[in-house]
């Protein structure tokens, strides 16, 4: 069986999770959590998620686990088939990583810990931010999904960037990315409104005070 290796109360993990339960594939989670001996066994980069697929290949990168579920596992596609749209989704993926999750990603040490942040550093973070949401208003649609009437790995991706990075936002910078984001709101809850969603976010909580105290076990090395 599928093994997916990480955590739950990771948003890259649960991007990946949220495509399983979608698809309806069969698969085992496995709890590791960063740099650890058995998540470099399966990660060189040591990052949580990781997969081991059906025939044994160990496989990492968010992006790459849904593309490969998606070629794996054709039914319940999360891609459409023309290579345009395809490409659009992928394109939102790409965005929302790069310019979304990574710059909000920089403050979880802020959020978490309460580790100080230069000015500097806080003014790089909302100018490239700025941009994400700009792309993101360009081209998503939210009509009711990013990119049309068919929920796609896209829509899966920018709700688990979109929990970091709304936390953060919020939290940090004191900025309400609902107000930047017009069609934000509905969408995540839309979103929110699955079972699948519910079983990520419960499992998610539940994993909280271990995650916590992996965290904290960090602090002391
Ligand atoms: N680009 C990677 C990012 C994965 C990532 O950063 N995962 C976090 C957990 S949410 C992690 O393992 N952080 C610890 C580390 O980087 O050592 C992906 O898409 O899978």
């Amino acid at each position: 069986m599928l093994t997916l290796h990480g955590f739950p109360y990771s948003n890259y993990h649960n991007i990946v999770k949220h495509a399983l339960l979608h698809k309806g594939i069969p698969f085992e989670e496995h709890i590791v959590y960063p740099q650890t001996p058995e998540m470099l066994a399966v990660n060189p980069m040591g990052k949580a998620p990781s997969m081991t697929t059906e025939s044994g290949t160990k496989l990492s990168e968010s992006s790459v686990l849904v593309d490969y579920l998606e070629d794996a596992y054709p039914e319940k596609p999360l891609y459409p088939a023309d290579a345009d749209a395809r490409a659009q989704v992928r394109q939102l993926m790409k965005i929302s990583e790069l310019y979304i999750e990574l710059p909000a990603r920089r403050l979880l040490p802020t959020l978490l810990a309460k580790v100080p942040v230069e000015d500097k550093v806080l003014n790089e973070i909302r100018s490239v931010l700025t941009h994400g949401i700009n792309s993101l208003n360009t081209l998503a649609t939210f009509s009711p999904y990013l990119t049309g009437s068919e929920l796609t790995a896209a829509d899966i991706y920018l709700r688990y960037v979109m929990s970091v990075a709304q936390q953060v936002a919020t939290n940090v910078l004191q900025w309400d990315l609902t107000t930047e984001i017009p069609g934000l709101k509905d969408w995540s809850d839309l979103m929110a409104d699955t079972d699948i969603a519910k079983k990520v976010d419960a499992d998610r909580e539940a994993n909280a005070k271990e995650f916590m105290a992996y965290v904290a076990g960090l602090g002391k090395k």
